[in-house]
């Protein structure tokens, strides 16, 4: 059986390469990395290596469904339904379309989407409606926009060393990811590193992850102390004099006013804000400073935050400080989307086909559906949506909201998904999707720098349909006669590589893709930063980085966050990510008591637990904040520390005794260009049964 070519889609910075054997009647047979890639390097995580229990599950959605009855009518509160021909639900989807956009006009449409699949195709494709058409378009803030902004502002592009040089490195940071959980190439690399050279690891986090049982030194803070951190460090560098003057000289903007911000954080003031010892905060610093091949890995987890752009700013400061970025070995990165800047690709976001209409945030949804005038931009109510690989019922924030919205007779909602998710169960119409072995998509690396297609491998189960083509098909429902409405997604990426001049289809996929990367000065920024004058911006332009930057200082500097405004609850939540899923994705098999499956849990510190009323190691609690509340198990746990509690993955809404975690989640956007700030929650809470 010969292993076939393919990419894994999932919402994760590794995009493995992968090689999957097919059966004969198409369903897979393996799934494995590929070893000669040399990022996957043949390591993937148990998920995808498991990925035909879901890509071939007897639940897939393999028939349109129509809503039947009220809104809400079925027993648990969600919508009935009853099988269609895919022909008809077609017919519904573009007659609705059609209707609703002449009856409100364009703007009554939105088309919403994330991330359930990587591929430019199939994630981005939809836009290309708001764009022919006007419609109100997506602003995605779910996942990377705190991120961005803090690293393009001292940067100005989203760029950063290899990953691969930590072979090269003495020391590696992990500052605010869980790679172990949610990059596993990426941490199978710094594992093999230490076994090789004794790189040191370094963690910080907020509770004792996956990853921080692994790192040989791991710092655990008070959640959004991360910019205080940073700043102490720098005092303490500094007070030392062991800043390097000619790197920063050169290549930064570093001035007295620099010196005035750093010196607001001395030990003391950083020990209290952080939770860590003095002792602590120079042994750490003395380490950083002392060993410029250092490479810091600033993960997204850190940026999930009101702080998360300022903090992430300043932790990004470290480096350019002590100019490590002249060392092999040393420097740092975030996200390295930047490398694919330079490539044309407007043929999957749509923006040649014309301006969209009025931008509404993904992370507002609950708000835009409930009819709040300002999350609307002052426009009319959204009365038609399409939605395309996410689940906003369990990810967004205040899932209560969004289902309220959901369940308004005069909006029409069409989903189109793989499985019955709980967004899918509020739907009028359900469309079947294809998965990515289905049809042919195009992937980039956000956590390294490579291009790879993952081809069409078998026949669409049932009647699944996949995005572009249903894309495609509404656009043209819509009178849109232009090609790009007219090709295959094949057609559609040799479209692309045409344009950017990278061979054909079958070639690229032959060659397994291709590298971006760009060469060391340039991955060192020795040729300069991205901003007109070069530099490093320890001042940086916010405005240059969103809207919302009127209460941002033009320093490093330790932001507050959402969850300190909100002091009558005592106690912060983190909800990062858990092994066996992705997001909610692979929910539908892994949530339950079956063998091998889970259930949501808090974990809190035995010391918390026992000044609330814990009596044994478990107890059923209710933790609450201004925004809901949510009942689950708790137990008690060293992995969270001090007043920090931690939940675990996104699980459906029927595993909870009462609400959802994200429903003690804000919608108060993160400055200065919105964002989801999943970790940034304060709560009370009590203890029901123990
Ligand atoms: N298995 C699995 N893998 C995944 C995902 C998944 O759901 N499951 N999700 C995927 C997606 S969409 C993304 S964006 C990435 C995210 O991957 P990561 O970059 O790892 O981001 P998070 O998991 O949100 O958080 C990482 C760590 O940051 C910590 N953290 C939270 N607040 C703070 C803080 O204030 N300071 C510091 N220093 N640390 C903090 C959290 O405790 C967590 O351990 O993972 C992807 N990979
Ligand atoms: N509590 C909590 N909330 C979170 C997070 C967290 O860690 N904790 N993480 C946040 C982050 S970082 C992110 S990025 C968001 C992610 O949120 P989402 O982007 O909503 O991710 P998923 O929950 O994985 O849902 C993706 C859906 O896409 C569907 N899908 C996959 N491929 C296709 C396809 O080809 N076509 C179609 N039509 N559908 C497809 C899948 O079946 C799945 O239901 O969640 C955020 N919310
Ligand atoms: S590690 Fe990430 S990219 Fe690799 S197979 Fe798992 S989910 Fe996919
Ligand atoms: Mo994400």
């Amino acid at each position: 059986m010969k292993p076939l070519n393919s990419v894994c889609p999932l919402d994760c910075p590794a995009a493995c390469a992968l090689e999957i054997k097919l059966n004969n009647d198409g369903s897979i047979h393996t799934i494995a990395g590929d070893k000669s890639h040399d990022f996957t390097a043949g390591v993937i995580c148990k998920k995808v290596k498991n990925f035909k229990k879901r890509l071939d599950n007897p639940n897939r959605l393999t028939k349109a469904l129509k809503r039947v009855g009220k809104k809400g009518s079925a027993a648990d509160g969600t919508n009935r339904f009853e099988e269609i021909e895919i022909g008809e639900a077609l017919a519904i989807l573009g007659q609705k379309f059609q209707q609703i956009k002449e009856e409100y006009g364009s703007e009554s449409l939105w088309p919403y989407h994330y991330a359930g699949t990587m591929g430019w195709c199939s994630r981005d494709g939809i836009h290309r409606l708001s764009h022919r058409f006007g419609l109100s378009k997506m602003k995605g803030s779910f996942c990377i926009n705190m991120g961005n902004a803090g690293w393009n502002a001292g940067f100005g592009r989203v760029l950063g060393v290899d990953p691969l040089e930590c072979y090269k490195a003495k020391q590696v940071i992990i500052w605010g990811q869980n790679p172990q959980v949610t990059q596993i190439p990426l941490m199978a690399h710094l594992i093999k590193a230490r076994q090789q050279t004794g790189v040191k690891l370094i963690g910080v986090d907020v509770y004792q992850s996956e990853t921080m049982d692994i790192c040989d030194e791991a710092y655990i803070i008070h959640p959004g102390s991360d910019g205080a951190l940073a700043l102490g460090m720098m005092h303490y560098i500094l007070a030392q004099n062991w800043q390097d003057d000619a790197y920063l000289q050169k290549y930064t903007d570093f001035n007295q006013e620099t010196r005035l911000a750093i010196e607001e954080w001395p030990l003391e003031r950083t020990a209290a804000r952080t939770g860590l010892s003095a002792a602590q905060i120079i042994k750490f610093a003395t380490d950083y400073a002392q060993n410029p091949q250092t490479i810091l890995r600033a993960g997204y987890g850190l940026t999930r935050r009101r702080s998360g752009a300022s903090n992430l700013h300043a932790i990004s400061c470290l480096p350019a400080l002590l100019g490590h970025w002249q060392h092999e070995g040393g420097g740092a990165f975030w996200s390295l989307s930047g490398h694919y800047d330079g490539l044309s690709r407007e043929m999957f976001s749509g923006t040649h086909l014309g301006k969209a209409g009025r931008e509404l945030d993904q992370s507002l949804i609950g708000a835009i559906l409930n009819g709040d005038k300002q999350a609307l931009k002052g426009g009319g109510p959204v009365k038609a949506m399409l939605i395309q690989n996410t689940n906003p019922v369990n990810v967004a924030a205040q899932t209560e909201l969004v289902k309220k919205g959901f369940l308004r007779e005069d909006l029409f909602t069409c989903v189109h998904e793989q499985f019955m998710t709980d967004t899918a169960k509020y739907a009028d119409l359900v469309i079947p999707a294809t998965a990515f072995i289905e049809h042919d998509d195009i992937y980039s690396q956000g956590g390294w720098h490579w291009l790879h297609i993952a081809p069409k491998l078998r026949e669409p189960l049932g009647d699944c349909i996949e995005n572009h083509e249903l894309v495609n098909y509404l656009a043209r429902y819509l009178g849109a006669e232009e090609d790009d409405f007219n090709r295959s997604s094949k057609a559609h990426i040799q479209h692309f590589l045409d344009l950017n001049n990278l061979g054909s289809f079958d070639d690229f996929v032959a060659k397994k893709g291709q590298s971006f990367a760009l060469p060391f000065e340039e991955q060192h920024f020795l040729n300069g930063f991205h901003h007109k004058d070069k530099l490093f911006h320890f001042h940086p332009d916010w405005s240059a980085q969103g809207y919302n930057h009127k209460d941002m200082k033009k320093a490093p500097y330790a932001m507050e966050d959402f969850a300190d405004s909100q002091k009558e609850y005592p106690y912060r939540l983190v909800v990062p990510p858990k092994m066996d899923r992705l997001n909610s994705t692979f929910s539908e098999i892994t949530s339950g008591s079956e063998k091998g499956q889970s259930q949501p849990v808090a974990y809190i510190g035995k010391e918390l637990a026992e000044a609330k009323g814990f009596k044994g190691q478990e107890a059923l609690i209710t933790l609450f904040n201004g925004e809901g509340r949510l009942t689950l198990k708790a137990v008690i746990s060293e992995k969270a520390k001090n007043k920090t509690i931690i939940i675990e993955g996104v699980f459906p809404r029927h595993c909870f005794e009462e609400g959802h975690t994200n429903d003690l989640i804000t919608m108060q956007p993160a400055p200065p260009n919105d964002g989801l700030i999943i970790h940034d929650i304060a709560v009370d809470f009590l203890v029901k049964e123990c």
